[in-house]
């Protein structure tokens, strides 16, 4: 059998960083407010306020950060079920957003969704989507839809490594390609779909080289560096953009918790954890910034602060939450019956 794959954890990027500097202190707030609400919400589940699964994201952090701010407000986002960062970042709501975990009403998707099904389309977030690979065809739909609606903006489709063994995601990219959409695929490679890592069950660990396959521009980016994530996926949006043809991005990144709230986390070493550990997307760019006069500590520690204050409101909100009245429980699940028709119909015809 072939060794499992394994991207190292890359060493930390340092010299001054080639952004403004709000932006810059803008992709490290980012990724303070998911990191501490994710904290915030594995210790719900451990209390009993949220149930049903949770993927938790930490880890991986600047990969939605550097990723969401490259992104227009028209364009349409679509991740997995490991998706609140991209959710929060891409503008829902905390409260709305702790609230859907709680399954209450007030939340994203009406409590009906929770951690896994965040929705909004006022921010043009399409899901928090269960199945694996399941994103990539809606992606390709999206884009599909813009393209004959000439509509400005493109799909940008988060996804894990796991997705290349589904046919939905070779699907995906021959179809974007062949019809030339705008889609930007955006593969989280974290080494392990649940967990089997990636060399036990593909053939071809090279993942830029199967997007390459299906004829679709690919780049591989240090998915633990904030800023090469923002720059990677900013010249690749205006790519897409330009050309109305997809792309494909391999962010290399780990998640630091287990699978989900169920696993017992038994197929990797600890040491392999701690490795990256050290590698953190938010002390690593945190170190950056302060090396480079942009950043205190008193600034990072205000900055801590606030995240875990607007943490602590969104989970105020949800507490004083309403559930949904069970009368109301049959809402949406099926089309009103359409009225009676003025004329009786025309006997039916058989079809071709
Ligand atoms: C079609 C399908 N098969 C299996 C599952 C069960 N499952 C849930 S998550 C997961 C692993 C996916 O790993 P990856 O795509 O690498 O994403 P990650 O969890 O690492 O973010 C599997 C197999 C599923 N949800 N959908
Ligand atoms: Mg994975």
């Amino acid at each position: 059998m072939t060794e499992p794959a394994s991207h190292a954890p890359p060493v930390p990027p340092g010299g001054p960083v080639p952004l403004a500097q709000p932006l810059a202190l803008g992709l490290l707030v980012d990724m303070l407010r998911v990191r501490r609400m994710e904290e915030k919400c594995a210790e719900l589940y451990g209390a009993g306020k949220i149930r049903g699964f949770l993927h938790l994201y930490i880890g991986q952090e600047a990969v939605a950060a550097g990723a969401l701010r490259a992104l227009r407000t028209e364009d349409k986002v679509l991740a997995t079920y490991r998706e609140h960062g991209h959710a929060l970042l891409r503008g829902v709501p905390m409260k709305a957003l702790m609230a859907e975990m709680y399954g209450k009403r007030e939340g994203c998707s009406r409590g009906r969704g929770g951690s896994m099904h965040l929705f909004s389309a006022a921010t043009n977030f399409y899901g928090g989507n269960a199945i694996v690979g399941g994103a990539l065809p809606l992606a390709v739909g999206l884009a599909l839809a813009l393209k004959m609606q000439q509509q400005p903006g493109l799909a940008a489709c988060f996804f894990g490594e796991g997705a290349v063994a589904e046919g939905a995601f070779h699907e995906a990219l021959n179809l974007a390609a062949l019809w030339q959409l705008p889609v930007l695929f955006c593969c989280e490679n974290n080494l392990y779909a649940m967990g089997t890592a990636l060399a036990r069950s593909q053939a071809q660990t090279d993942l830029c080289r199967m997007a390459e396959a299906h004829c679709v521009a690919s780049e591989r980016v240090d998915g633990m560096d904030v800023v090469a994530v923002h720059l990677a996926l900013r010249a690749r949006a205006a790519q897409v953009r330009s050309e109305g043809r997809p792309a494909f991005v391999e962010l290399q990144t780990y998640r630091y918790r287990a699978h989900s709230m169920f696993d017992p986390d038994l197929y990797r070493d600890k040491a392999e954890i701690e490795a990256w550990k050290t590698r953190g997307p938010i002390h690593s760019y945190t170190a950056r910034l302060k090396a480079q006069g942009w950043l205190g500590e008193a600034e990072f520690l205000a900055l801590d602060a606030q995240a875990q204050q607007e943490v602590q409101q969104a989970v105020d909100f949800a507490e004083a939450g309403t559930w949904e009245p069970v009368e109301d429980l049959l809402r949406d699940l099926h089309t009103p019956a359409a009225a009676p028709a003025a004329t009786a119909a025309p006997a039916a015809t058989a079809s071709p």
